[in-house]
C-alpha cells in the first residue's frame, strides 16, 4: 500500500499545475485539496484490479489520478457551507476556510475537469473504443446517476427516517459509483477480462463500496476527529440516518464483515493475481481511520 500511496502522490504531483503557474491560488489551492492526505483508497483499488489484466502501471498512475482527482473535488464542495459545512478534512482546514468559498467552488469544477482531460488526452487502453468506455464509465459514476445523484437523495434525507433499502440505494449512488468506477477502470487499463469475470470484479467492487459506506458510519461514531482527520460524531448531531442509526453498531459491524466476505466470494477463481484485491476489501473494513 505505502509503494502505491507513495506513487499515487508523485503522479498527483505531476498531473497538477504547478503552483506558481497562473492561475496560482487556483492552481495551489487544488494541490492543497489533493496532495498529503488521504488513504488513497480508490487508487489502491484502480492499481489492484490493474494486477487482473496486467495492466501498465503507467496507465494505471493516470487512471488512478484521475478518479482520486473526482474523490478529491467531492470532498471540497462537500465540505463547503452550502452542504456539510465542515472545516475538518484530511487533519487540515478544508479548502473553502483556509482559502474562500469561490475558490473552493473552482477547486471542485477544475479538479473534475482535468480528470476528464487526462482520461481523454494520454494512452491509457488497448484500442480508443475501450478508453472512451472509461471516460462514459467515469462520467456516469460522478454524474447525477452516481455520486452526485447520491449527494442530491444525502442532502434531502437529512433530518428525515429512511428504510434500509432507501439508505443503501443512496450509499450505492454517493460512495459506490466512483469506487465501482476505480476498479472498472483500472481493469480497462489492460487485457480484456472475460465477460464472467468482468461481471465478478463489478461484483466485488459494488460489495467494498457498500462495506466501505457502513464503516464510515461505524467510525463516525466510534473514532475521534484526530484519528479520522476530519469532524467525527457529525453524523448523529445532524440527525443524518446511518447504518448505525437504522441497525445499531453490531449488526453494522456484522453488515460490513458480511459484504467483505461477499467481495472474497467473487473473487474465487482469480487466484494469486487478485490478492491485493482480497487485501484491500479487508483492510476496508478493518479499518480504524
Ligand atoms: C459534492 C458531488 C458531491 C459529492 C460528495 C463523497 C461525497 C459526495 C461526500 C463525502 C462525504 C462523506 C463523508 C462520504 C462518506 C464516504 C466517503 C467518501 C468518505 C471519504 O472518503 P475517504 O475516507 O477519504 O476515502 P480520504 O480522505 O481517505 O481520501
Amino acid at each position: 500500500m505505502g509503494t502505491i500511496q507513495e506513487r499515487m502522490e508523485s503522479a498527483l504531483d505531476r498531473l497538477l499545475p504547478g503552483a506558481q503557474v497562473a492561475p496560482a491560488r487556483l492552481h495551489e489551492a487544488m494541490r492543497y485539496a489533493t496532495l498529503e492526505g488521504g488513504k488513497r483508497v480508490r487508487p489502491l483499488l484502480c492499481y489492484a484490479a490493474g494486477e487482473l489484466s496486467r495492466a501498465a502501471s503507467e496507465r494505471l498512475e493516470v487512471a488512478a489520478a484521475a478518479v482520486e482527482m473526482i474523490h478529491a473535488y467531492s470532498l471540497v464542495h462537500d465540505d463547503m457551507p452550502c452542504m456539510d459545512d465542515d472545516p475538518l478534512r484530511r487533519g487540515k482546514p478544508t479548502v473553502h476556510v483556509e482559502y474562500d468559498q469561490a475558490t473552493a467552488l473552482l477547486v471542485g469544477d477544475a479538479l473534475q475537469a482535468l480528470a476528464f482531460q487526462l482520461l481523454a488526452e494520454r494512452s491509457l487502453a488497448r484500442d480508443a473504443q475501450t478508453q472512451l468506455e472509461m471516460v462514459r464509465n467515469l462520467a456516469m459514476a460522478a454524474g447525477s446517476r452516481g455520486m452526485a445523484g447520491g449527494q442530491a437523495i444525502d442532502l434531502q434525507a437529512t433530518g428525515q427516517s429512511l428504510t434500509l433499502p432507501e439508505l443503501e440505494y443512496m450509499h450505492i449512488l454517493k460512495t459506490g459509483a466512483l469506487i465501482r468506477a476505480a476498479v472498472a477502470l483500472g481493469a480497462l487499463c489492460g487485457e480484456p477480462l472475460g465477460g464472467e469475470q468482468s461481471e465478478r470484479l463489478d461484483h466485488y467492487a459494488k460489495c467494498v463500496g457498500l462495506a466501505f459506506q457502513v464503516v464510515d458510519d461505524v467510525l463516525d461514531c466510534e473514532a475521534s476527529s484526530a484519528t479520522l482527520g476530519k469532524t467525527a460524531g457529525k453524523d448523529a448531531r445532524q440527525g443524518k440516518p446511518t447504518y448505525v442509526s437504522l441497525l445499531g453498531l453490531a449488526r453494522a459491524r456484522e453488515l460490513a464483515d458480511q459484504l467483505r466476505r461477499d467481495a472474497h466470494a467473487a473473487l474465487e477463481g482469480f487466484g494469486e493475481p487478485a490478492r491485493r484485491l482480497r487485501q484491500l476489501a479487508d483492510f476496508i473494513v478493518l479499518r480504524k481511520f
